[in-house]
């Protein structure tokens, strides 16, 4: 048999399979699961979603995304799971053991090529860091890029990341695009080498490496990293609100399994570690799918009122355009727009490290973890840019930067609800983007200052 007469009796193969189990899933019932062994991707109204949430969850069923614009939610499951659940389920795709995502996705060495060739390119501009190692033994690394990398300097960081969940294997490709179109544009674009110049950009295109490994070599769909060869979701395993909201799971088989400890894992730990070293003013963890914009909290019905973090959220959700071309995404708390969820980094780093956090979940259902590369992934990284360029005008408009002795300052809102702690860093210097107004800032045994941020940096000495 050729190749093409083989591609072909699998395409066939497949939307028989698809068949019989949505429209005689009686022959279904009579097999063990254990001989189908595959998977289905498939679509529920939200309205079902939300009625039959409690025993969803209690069958283990592994939530991958939404589409709120056309009110589905997507559920990734085995037959066994979903006759007894008896679901108004449509059909998306069948998973077979045997897939592997398009081979023009990236493999944890591949990425780290990439950024070692990028600090050879831009020497001047870019550095690798490692920042630790996985459970199997695999480096994670950060890229920096800063004016001058060689040179320790104050300026204000911010983070990007991708990969905490390993079959999403376009949230690597943003953080890599973010990388490659700074450093090819630095010195031509002006916006570009002022964002360089002024700022510390962190990068870290693949946190889970190893649930990377397992998507090319056993499972395309794995979420997880490699413990135990059960895994863990390492976005529920940051310890701040661990298992405290009904948004994760103590079922080592779940996808959102939360592991046996708070921060149990040694990726949860590489990426704290991280953020506590480098006190990034803002954070986008890119994940995949539903064309949102996400902000804290995931656990907890509400953001605090008067934050900066919501309008922030807001502006970089009107600012990306979605796979139809036409619309916009969505921005919103997690428990508003997909489900609460407890023990992720972003929920981490806003509460306990002052950090601005997002959540961007990239591509719509239609595409789904692992769209062609040729057709979307230059269109994706390329419609996410706005967003995150956006965070970096930021940080040159209404900034509060400063010095401290203290190890964190209070700004508050001078007649507003607005108040927030912020870290001082090592080397005593402080940075905070701020809704324009009108601030107190305290530190322990300090005269309080007030200062007025219009749209330019305000530099204040405590
Ligand atoms: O469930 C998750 O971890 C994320 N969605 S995904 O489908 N990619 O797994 C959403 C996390 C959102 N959390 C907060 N913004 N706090
Ligand atoms: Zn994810």
């Amino acid at each position: 048999m050729n190749k093409s007469q083989k591609s072909q009796r699998h395409f066939s193969q497949r939307k028989l399979l698809l068949a019989l189990l949505f429209t005689a899933s009686p022959f279904f019932l009579g097999m063990s699961p254990a001989k189908v062994g595959n998977r289905y991707m498939i679509k529920i109204t939200d309205q079902e979603f939300r009625d039959r949430q409690a025993d969803i969850r209690k069958q283990g069923l592994d939530y991958a995304g939404v589409d709120l614009k056309n009110h589905f939610v997507y559920l990734l499951s085995r037959d066994a799971d979903l006759v007894p659940l008896a679901l108004h389920a449509q059909p998306v795709q069948q998973i077979f053991s045997s897939d592997r995502p398009d081979a023009k996705y990236k493999t944890s060495d591949q990425v780290a090529t990439k950024l070692l060739g990028y600090a050879a390119s831009f020497p001047d501009l870019a550095a690798v860091l490692p920042i630790g190692k996985s459970l199997e033994g695999r480096d994670i690394f950060a890229l920096k890029i800063t004016g001058k990398v060689q040179t320790p300097n104050s300026r204000p960081a911010i983070l990007f990341n991708g990969m905490h969940h390993a079959r999403e294997v376009m949230s690597t490709e943003v953080p890599l695009d973010i990388a490659d179109y700074l450093l090819t544009n630095y010195g031509k674009d002006a916006s570009v080498t002022h964002w360089v110049d002024s700022t510390q950009i962190y990068i870290i295109p693949m946190l889970n490496v190893d649930g990377n490994h397992l998507v090319w070599t056993s499972d395309s769909m794995w979420r997880k990293n490699a413990r135990d060869g059960v895994g863990v979701d390492i976005n529920r395993n940051y310890p701040f609100a661990w298992n405290t909201c009904n948004g994760s799971s103590s079922n080592r088989n779940a996808d959102d399994y939360r592991g046996p400890s708070p921060a149990s894992e040694p990726e949860t730990n590489a990426l704290m570690n991280f953020v506590t070293q480098i006190h990034p003013v803002f954070d986008i963890s890119f994940h995949s799918f539903g064309e949102l914009v996400i902000y804290p909290y995931g656990c907890g019905s509400h953001t605090e009122p008067g934050t900066i973090v919501e309008p922030i959220g807001r502006a970089m959700a009107d600012l990306i355009t979605a796979d139809d071309g036409r619309s916009k995404y969505t921005a919103g708390i997690a428990p508003d727009l997909l489900y609460s969820v407890d023990g992720d980094d972003n929920d981490w780093m806003y509460h306990e490290q002052h950090v601005i956090a997002y959540t961007i979940e990239v591509n719509a259902g239609s595409q789904g973890f692992q769209p062609k590369y040729d057709r979307w992934r230059d269109s994706t990284v390329k419609r996410v840019r706005p967003a995150w360029q956006y965070l970096l005008n930021k940080m040159s408009s209404t900034l509060i930067t400063g010095t401290s002795h203290a190890s964190s300052i209070r700004i508050a809102e001078v007649n507003g609800r607005y108040s927030e702690d912020i870290k001082v860093n090592e080397d005593g210097t402080f940075h905070a983007v701020v809704n324009p107004g009108s601030y107190e800032l305290s530190g322990p045994g300090r005269h309080a200052k007030i200062v007025t941020v219009v749209k330019t940096p305000v530099h204040v000495d405590l």
